[in-house]
């Protein structure tokens, strides 16, 4: 139900289930999860895309398997709850190249992510209401981080479709690619962000993931290990030297 490449210091994770545009099953997770630990522990690997098969992005939980005598909420423990960890927890950059349409859960899939790349043919819907359901899998944490309380609440409860440059004004996307080129644009993208020094991505990632449940004196503090943790890398030596020297950096992600 995954498709795991990688090419370039890129790890392309397709989820593929075309026929049901991709929606999410208890395999699918489990493959899920096994892909993006592999990504995390290759050390070749500096940059994480994840995008559907065919012409959706996910359109979130299978509802064609609902089995009514599984609690829900077991459901997100076991699924969803760790899929969204294991992408806020990678320190690596991961980006949702968004080709079609996210629905439910496969919008929280793409929330979650470092970045969002959407195909013009790609759109969101906040499709729980339409089901009686509330946002999850991280939803109701990142939608208002994105777009703000007000805007949240009308794209959850309303559950209205939003096309691809209304994300983009919304700040939803990070940009907006014609679809005759949007996977080159999306492989140009992740390989740019591969060759970058990947130590301090995933601590600005860490870090400002943390900096939601922290005061300012715990900010600067967080600051300050970062940074020097940074500062111990090749990079940042490299990065110094390139600039003194007046060459392009190379980057070795350490
Ligand atoms: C599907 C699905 C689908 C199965 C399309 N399942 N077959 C978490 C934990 C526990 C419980 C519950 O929920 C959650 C979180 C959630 O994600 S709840 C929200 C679940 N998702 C939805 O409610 C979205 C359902 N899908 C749609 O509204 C539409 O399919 C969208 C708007 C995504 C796309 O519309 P269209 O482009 O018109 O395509 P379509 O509806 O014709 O779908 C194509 C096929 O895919 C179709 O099958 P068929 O055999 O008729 O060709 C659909 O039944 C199937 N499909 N989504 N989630």
């Amino acid at each position: 139900t995954i498709i795991y490449e990688t090419r370039a210091g890129v790890a392309w994770v397709t989820l593929n289930r075309p026929e049901k545009l991709n929606a999410f099953t208890p395999l699918m997770h489990k493959e899920l999860q096994k892909a993006l630990k592999v990504a995390e522990r290759d050390e070749e690997i500096r940059a994480v895309v994840i995008t559907g098969a065919g012409r959706a992005f996910c359109s979130g939980q299978d509802l064609s398997n609902d089995d009514q005598t599984l609690d829900y909420g077991d459901v997100l423990r076991e699924g969803y709850n760790p899929l969204i960890q294991a992408i806020v927890s990678l320190e690596k950059p991961v980006i949702a190249a968004i080709n079609g349409v996210a629905a439910g859960a496969g919008a929280s899939l793409a929330f979650a992510c470092d970045f969002r790349l959407a195909s013009s043919q790609a759109s969101f819907i906040e499709a729980f209401i339409h089901v009686g359901l509330v946002p999850d899998s991280g939803n109701l944490y990142f939608l208002p981080r994105l777009v703000g309380h007000a805007k949240a609440m009308e794209l959850a409860v309303l559950g209205e479709k939003v096309r691809a440059d209304e994300a983009a004004a919304l700040g939803l996307v990070t940009n907006v690619i014609e679809d005759e080129i949007f996977v080159s644009q999306v492989e140009a993208f992740a390989v740019r962000l591969a060759s970058m020094p990947t130590k301090a991505i995933g601590l600005i990632k860490r870090y400002m993931h943390k900096s939601w449940d922290s005061d300012l004196t715990e900010v600067l503090e967080d600051e300050a290990i970062a940074q020097s943790t940074a500062g111990q890398t090749y990079d940042h030596k490299e990065g110094v030297s390139a600039f003194m020297e007046k060459r392009k950096p190379s980057f070795i992600g350490k």
